[in-house]
């Protein structure tokens, strides 16, 4: 076996020892006589990081030297998931650690598992900011990731009795080593208040003002030894209030009140794809950039050209020192706050600021469901922040004109366009994020597209230039090197390791379908990896689970336009034709769900509860036997991804077309040795461009053809009727067959696929569904045909590395330049 991890230095292994002890006595302070595990792993999560932390101050000295133009990555989510292994990777000091920790008699597996996720993210959108900062510190750029430090990540979900319940996420119980406060850079955040104009100057004054903490976390590039940084902001009451004001009692309401303040940063919201339009999520998104922003006007008024001399500071180069990306439109207040900072605080005109916000900042879209477009009421601002009210206020006046100069006399056009929506009196963030943009993009070539043609259609016909596309790409440090380490050694065995940092080398890997050897070792990886879960379904939920049966997946938040209902409705599918045909031959198969519902979102709920019990009929049917089963995995993440997705045989990704602005999951997938059942949505597409139609199955309708159905007028109820096999699923659970305690408690479901009239065409969509599934099986019976399409597969996943995806926003967005310049050790 060839080893990726390098191997174990004698005397490096010596001081990983030396500095874990060192670690267990003086910051763990235990002596290995009373140390529990989870002593160990803090010793060991303490011992790792001091590793990086000399390369971390050099590169701020490299960055501070070069003075190159800074990429700032504006998110409100940061979905990172355990940090241990994935450090020791990219410093390349695995082997050693895991030798020392050998030799001290312990398991490092183990003690990896006492981790808590970073789950400060919902889902796509977060972990595909935490695979760009592994990639932007891999290429070598200048980056920053600004959020906010969430003492609550997304909720751990547990599963009782087959419904989804919640609890608080309390991920820095055990202390947080991997980050480090830094108060001599805390910023004042402010509220409320209101404007007055003196000398012709706006002041926005009588504020609250809540002090912003930055907590810093070291992102270490793969085997570069760059070391950027991600900084989220903690909310920190001022505690300047007058002590002489108050009485014994109110002084202790004034120190107790002030844990109130510090609410701002308390919880994720977590909701994906739903704006609810809460104030505290207002609050947040302002706090993010307004912290942020500060943070870095501070950095370019300090940067080398103006440190020991008395030169003014000139912003009108200030797009050439810095690229401010909008993760969605979630800090798209940064447009109004650049504006205000430079014009308020700064002193420079409109135009020049105006100039300066647009060159500075570029803006990403990651979804089309209307439910999820960000607009703010008016009052909200009104109240919130009067004075980016009125800076929005003219921003759009400015670009109102600019429309009726284009179109003279086009009202309607102009309507359509206004940043601040008269009828509903809101701000659509969406367009605000446009109008103070220079560049717009979508997630995948479709939903690029889609965005020109359909939501953003007049802001396109207006600006035609801003508009492009960024697939989408994960990390191939985190999503094969570390989660997937058998299966990278066999592919290192045969094309070496220059993939592992240049994806498109995978390619190479078609020269070997037909070598017997490497097919039946992908083979081998593939049983293992499922083994492996087969012991945690067994000890988790107590199922047998045959590991030779397909592995049939779909994780992702639950979600109705992701359609795990129509998954379900093919699970009970083969069930029927099992009970009905008990001795045909069947292919056995495991079916596998993952993901969570949000807490107010009812429908999700109730199709985790409709999976769980179809399971529960499924998996407890003696005449079933390991032909079929079904498993509903509890609290989906990061960490649990890490173990699931190199397990998968079938990558489900049926989502209506249209509407999965890209999918991840599907790359993550397809790297790992999966062969995908999809519609033609998303980054879908794009997959199936670069894998060939023989090594995908593609069902289902196009984007044209959900158009031209809904056009001609979309009726569920004769596709009910239309489907012997789909009629009686359905039957089945509006009768109560799943749920014989409670005949009625899925009515809802029935009503959305046929009195509501099956938003997101479901039953349209089944009958091919079902023929792809069957093609699907009848692929299987064939392991080793199998194993060259999923060889195919991950030959044809280069494209999805977010190195190339990082690469082409440095180049067309950016203005930076990738370097595969190492700095010094
Ligand atoms: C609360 C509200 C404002 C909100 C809306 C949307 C909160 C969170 C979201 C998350 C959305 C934008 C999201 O995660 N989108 C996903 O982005 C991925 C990364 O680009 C895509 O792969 C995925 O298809 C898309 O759904």
């Amino acid at each position: 076996q060839i080893s990726i991890r390098g191997i174990p230095m004698l005397e490096n292994v010596q001081a990983v020892k030396k500095t874990f002890n060192r670690h267990l006595h003086f910051t763990v302070v235990k002596d290995r006589d009373v140390a529990t595990e989870r002593d160990y792993y803090s010793s060991l999560a303490y011992t790792v990081p001091d590793h990086p932390i000399g390369r971390w101050i050099r590169t701020h000295q490299h960055h501070f030297e070069t003075d190159g133009k800074r990429v700032y990555y504006l998110s409100m989510e940061f979905y990172m998931g355990r940090t241990l292994s994935n450090c020791m990777i990219n410093l390349g000091i695995e082997n050693d650690v895991d030798e020392a920790l050998y030799e001290m008699g312990l398991n490092i597996e183990e003690l990896e598992e006492l981790e808590m996720d970073a789950a400060l993210g919902n889902g796509g959108l977060g972990r595909l900011a935490a695979c760009f900062l592994d990639s932007m510190a891999t290429l070598g750029l200048p980056s920053y990731g600004y959020g906010l430090r969430y003492d609550y990540g997304i909720f751990t979900q547990k599963i009782e009795d087959g419904s989804q319940m919640e609890y608080p996420d309390d991920w820095l119980r055990y202390g947080n080593p991997w980050e480090i406060s830094r108060p001599e850079f805390l910023v004042p955040v402010q509220f409320y208040g209101k404007v007055v104009e003196e000398n012709g100057k706006k002041k926005w004054i009588e504020t609250e003002i809540i002090q912003a903490m930055p907590f810093d976390t070291p992102i270490p590039g793969f085997n570069n030894n760059v070391v950027n940084t991600l900084r989220l902001w903690s909310a920190k009451a001022p505690g300047k209030f007058n002590f002489q004001l108050f009485n014994a009692g109110d002084y202790i309401r004034a120190v107790a009140e002030q844990s109130l303040t510090e609410n701002i940063t308390r919880v994720l919201y977590p909701n994906d794809n739903f704006d609810e339009g809460k104030i505290l999520r207002l609050k947040q998104e302002y706090f993010l950039v307004s912290a942020s922003l500060q943070d870095i006007l501070r950095r370019y008024k300090h940067s080398k050209i103006y440190s020991n001399t008395s030169k003014p500071v000139d912003f009108t180069r200030f797009p050439e020192k810095a690229a401010v990306q909008l993760n969605d439109t979630h800090p798209a207040l940064s447009v109004a706050e650049l504006m205000r900072l430079l014009i308020d605080e700064e002193e420079l005109t409109w135009d020049q600021a105006f100039d300066i916000t647009k060159k500075t900042i570029a803006y990403t879209n990651h979804t089309l469901l209307p439910e999820a477009l960000e607009r703010w009421p008016i009052d909200m601002f009104q109240k919130l922040l009067p004075r980016h009210l009125e800076i929005i206020t003219e921003i759009n006046l400015h670009h109102l004109d600019l429309v009726r100069q284009k179109w003279p006399g086009d009202e309607e056009r102009l309507k359509r366009m206004s940043v601040v929506e008269d009828e509903h009196k809101v701000v659509n963030m969406g367009y605000l994020s446009i109008v103070g943009s220079h560049a717009v993009n979508g997630v995948a070539k479709l939903h690029s597209d889609l965005l020109k043609t359909t939501l953003f259609k007049d802001f396109y016909e207006l600006n035609p230039e801003k508009f492009q596309n960024k697939t989408n790409g994960i990390t191939p440090r985190r999503w094969v090197l570390l989660c997937n380490p058998d299966l990278s050694d066999v592919i290192a065995s045969k094309i070496g390791e220059s993939w592992i940092t240049n994806l498109s080398q995978l390619s190479q890997l078609r020269n070997y379908v037909n070598d017997e050897q490497f097919v039946r070792d992908v083979q081998r990886v593939k049983l293992e990896n499922k083994q492996r879960l087969v012991d945690m379904f067994k000890t988790e939920y107590g199922v047998n689970v045959n590991p030779t049966s397909m592995f049939d997946v779909q994780i992702k938040r639950i979600h109705e336009y992701k359609r795990q209902l129509l998954n379900c409705l093919h699970v009970i599918t083969l069930y029927n034709r099992i009970k009905d045909n008990p001795s045909k031959e069947t292919v056995p198969r495991t079916v596998i769900f993952g993901g969570k519902a949000a807490p107010g979102y009812l429908t999700a709920k109730l199709i985790i509860k409709l999976i769980c019990n179809v399971g529960r009929t499924i998996n407890n049917d003696p005449a079933i036997g390991d032909r079929l089963k079904v498993i509903f995995l509890e609290n989906y993440r990061v960490s649990l991804a890490e173990k699931i997705i190199p397990a998968i045989d079938l990558s489900e990704q049926i989502s209506l077309a249209g509407l999965e602005a890209s999918g991840t999951g599907n790359m993550k997938m397809m790297l790992n040795g999966a062969l995908t059942i999809g519609t033609l949505d998303g980054a879908n597409v794009e997959m199936d461009e670069e894998v060939g139609r023989d090594n995908i199955f593609i069902f289902g309708m196009t984007v044209e053809d959900v158009d031209a159905l809904r056009k001609k007028g979309y009726k569920s109820k004769e596709f009910y009727e239309r489907e012997p096999e789909l009629k009686r699923a359905l039957d089945q659970i509006r009768d109560g067959f799943f749920s014989p305690e409670d005949p009625n408690l899925f009515a809802d479901i029935i009503k959305h696929l046929l009195e509501w009239n099956d938003h997101y065409m479901l039953l349209a969509d089944y009958a091919e569904y079902v023929k792809a599934q069957e093609r699907v099986d009848q692929l299987y019976k064939n392991s080793t045909e199998w194993t060259k399409k999923c060889i195919l597969n991950i030959a044809a996943s280069g494209k999805f590395s977010s190195d190339r995806t990082i690469a082409e926003y440095a180049k067309e967005i950016w203005g930076v330049t990738p370097s595969d310049k190492k700095l010094p050790s």
